[in-house]
């Protein structure tokens, strides 16, 4: 824990204080009042620059909410809010306290790690990792298991909400072969009465993830719909991230001594990167996600293939790539090509910038030795969030700042990454 210097680390740590509803943070006020998953683990590392004990909180909220069967849902419902829709009602999972049913990137055991080796209070920092670990271990296990029933080495995701980005144009054609449901319930959104409509998905893109809700809700929830889904994919970013926390888990588990998690966790690793070749087109060294019911890669190429970094398994072709995708705009990293005829420069994740990925992508740069590609990306990030404030994402072109205001990610990300100074 390092001391809160500039006018802006201090207003990063009033945002995340002023959205905190006690043991969790919300990712901002309205848009979003709920306990999400990514944004809790990686504002962790926000709260980890302000108060170390309450960081561990924050984590161990989200897991109380964990399924019996490992699963750590994409939203805890903590308390009832009319603000969002779907509500806990649509989701119907019948759990205590109310939960949707799918999950999100797993980033809390990269965010467990960071945290713990960054720690002031080691004694502490050594306790309440050593008791996540169970629960870490519960939750990758389900991945590699209910989601990869045959055991291929990629996890599956049955809604673009679990990738966590949500109208990506990788999930155009997956997501649009969905049959709207004929007897689907009406439905108010209330996303577009706290933002501009051009910066959300659209309709059909909605009419499309309640009728994959009502789909898994009709079944119960159970593991059969990993087979059963009309949209399952495996992301190339969800992957990615997964095997990430994979490595970081490893060393969680060796750092406690738990041989027999460790060996298990090895072989997650050696079976998915044996696997993720195939995220590989040939033809341009491109990472893409795999629709894994029409078979093959998707065609839409998205910033979250340079996950691959993260993941530990960044090449140099890929390398040359991203500088190329980076020369497109202003500003790094694009969620979408700009040159990309599905480019949209303030439409959610169709091309603005997000602080969460672009702190992926940079820290697994800088891991694997790329420093002046990642300092660059660091920079970037610092100078949008300087120039435009604590927002959820930016326009790439002129960095304007666009979505949901005072966003708890952003503020997070300034505090643990962005803000620091330049190294
Ligand atoms: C659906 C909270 C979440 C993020 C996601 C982002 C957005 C929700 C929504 O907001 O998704 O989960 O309603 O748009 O896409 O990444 O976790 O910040």
């Amino acid at each position: 824990m390092t001391a809160l210097i500039t006018a802006r680390d201090r207003e990063a740590a009033e945002i995340i204080k002023g959205n905190d509803r006690g043991g969790y943070t919300v990712p901002t006020k309205g848009l979003y009042p709920f306990q999400w998953n990514w944004d809790s683990c990686l504002v962790a590392l926000g709260w980890a620059r302000i108060d170390e004990d309450r960081a561990w909180t924050e984590i161990e909220t989200l897991f109380s909410a964990q399924w019996p069967d490992g699963m750590v849902p994409h939203i805890v419902f903590h308390r009832p809010d009319p603000g969002y829709f779907p509500g806990s009602e649509r989701w119907g999972t019948g759990r205590t306290p109310p939960t949707s049913g799918i999950t999100q990137p797993p980033v809390a055991a990269s965010c467990v790690r960071r945290i713990l080796e960054g720690a002031a209070d080691g004694v502490m920092a050594e306790r309440r990792a050593r008791a996540l670990l169970p629960k870490l271990l519960a939750y990758h296990r389900w991945f590699h298991g209910v989601r990869d029933p045959d055991g291929v080495g990629l996890v599956s995701v049955l809604h673009p909400w679990e990738t966590g980005m949500d109208n990506s144009p990788a999930w155009d054609d997956a997501l649009g072969r969905v049959e709207v449901a004929a007897d689907l319930e009406p439905y108010v959104r209330r996303d577009t009465q706290h933002v501009n409509a051009s910066m959300r998905p659209t309709k059909a893109e909605y009419d499309r993830y309640m009728t994959l809700v009502g789909f898994f809700r009709a079944r119960g929830w159970r593991d059969e719909i990993t087979r059963a889904s009309p949209f399952r994919v495996a992301d190339v970013g969800l992957n990615c991230i997964l095997m990430r926390a994979d490595r970081d888990l490893l060393a969680l588990a060796q750092r406690f001594g738990d041989d027999a998690a460790a060996a298990e966790i090895a072989s997650w690793i050696e079976r998915s990167e044996r696997a993720f070749g195939q995220f590989v087109d040939p033809a341009t060294s491109m990472w893409h996600s795999i629709d894994q019911v029409a078979g093959g890669r998707v065609p839409a190429a998205t910033h979250a293939g340079f996950l691959a970094f993260w993941a530990g398994c960044g090449d140099d072709r890929l390398l040359a790539l991203l500088e190329a995708w980076i020369a497109k705009t202003r500003y790094a990293v694009a969620s979408t090509a700009a040159d990309d005829p599905r480019f949209d420069a303030i439409r959610y994740w169709r091309g603005p910038i997000w602080a969460i990925t672009n702190f992926m992508v940079g820290e697994g740069l800088r891991q694997s030795g790329h420093d002046g590609i990642a300092r660059r990306i660091r920079a970037d990030t610092r100078e949008l969030i300087d120039r435009g404030g604590f927002y959820e994402y930016f326009d790439p072109r002129d960095g304007a700042p666009c979505g949901g205001s005072s966003f708890t990610w952003t503020a997070a990300m300034w505090l643990a990454w962005a803000g620091s100074e330049p190294g």
